[in-house]
């Protein structure tokens, strides 16, 4: 482990996040948002804002890290643990990845090993407050040591697969999985 002060290789602090949207800010009615488990589980099912907000049962301090080479320190992540919204799709068991959509149709790719390690979150609460519409509102997945272009916002969908399949920047070259701590920028 390394030192809680320090940042990974090729990382500088910067003060605040900055907001990247690259297919645009997507307007969110919240009534009629729900999130989506869907693939190669044993339940599909589907959650609205008030059942994720009754199932926070996660909060801790973490960076973040944009591949870009910025990271914000000790930010306060608070939401439900995506381990527990695994354990009730229950996947079958040679799911190999989780891809993820968006409300604006962004897409990422994250290994099932990494979606369901302990600190992996569906993010509904930065620094105290709600997340702002701009940084992802109602939810955005974490996981504090994969790079931020993981960091999924406005999430609508979370797919288990068998079959690797590229999301937006995995398409362009970007790493499958993106240890921050193992400099995974590219494939
Ligand atoms: N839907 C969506 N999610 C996204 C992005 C995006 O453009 N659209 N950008 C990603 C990238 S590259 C980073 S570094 C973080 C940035 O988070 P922020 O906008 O809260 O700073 O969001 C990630 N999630
Ligand atoms: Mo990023």
């Amino acid at each position: 482990m390394s030192k809680p002060e320090s940042l990974p290789p090729g990382q500088r602090a910067i003060p605040n996040f900055i907001i990247y949207r690259i297919l645009g800010q997507p307007e969110v009615d919240i009534s009629s948002w729900r999130l989506r488990i869907e693939g190669d589980v044993g339940k599909l099912s589907t959650y609205t804002y008030e059942d994720l907000l009754r199932m926070t049962d996660t909060s801790y301090t973490s960076d973040f890290h944009c591949v870009t080479g910025w990271s914000v320190k000790n930010v306060k992540w608070e939401g439900v643990s995506l381990r527990r919204l695994v354990m009730e799709a229950q996947p079958l068991k040679n799911v190999k990845w989780v891809y993820v959509e968006s409300l604006d149709k962004y897409t990422t790719v994250v290994p099932y090993e990494d979606f369901i390690d302990e600190r992996s979150l569906l993010v509904l609460r930065i620094n105290g407050r709600p997340l702002s519409l701009e940084q992802g509102f109602p939810a955005r997945i974490f996981i504090p040591y994969l790079y931020g272009w993981k960091s999924a916002k406005w999430v609508t969908k979370i797919v288990f697969t068998r079959e690797y399949r590229d999301g937006y920047w995995e398409a362009l070259g970007y790493h499958q999985r993106g240890n921050v701590w193992k400099e995974e920028r590219f494939k």
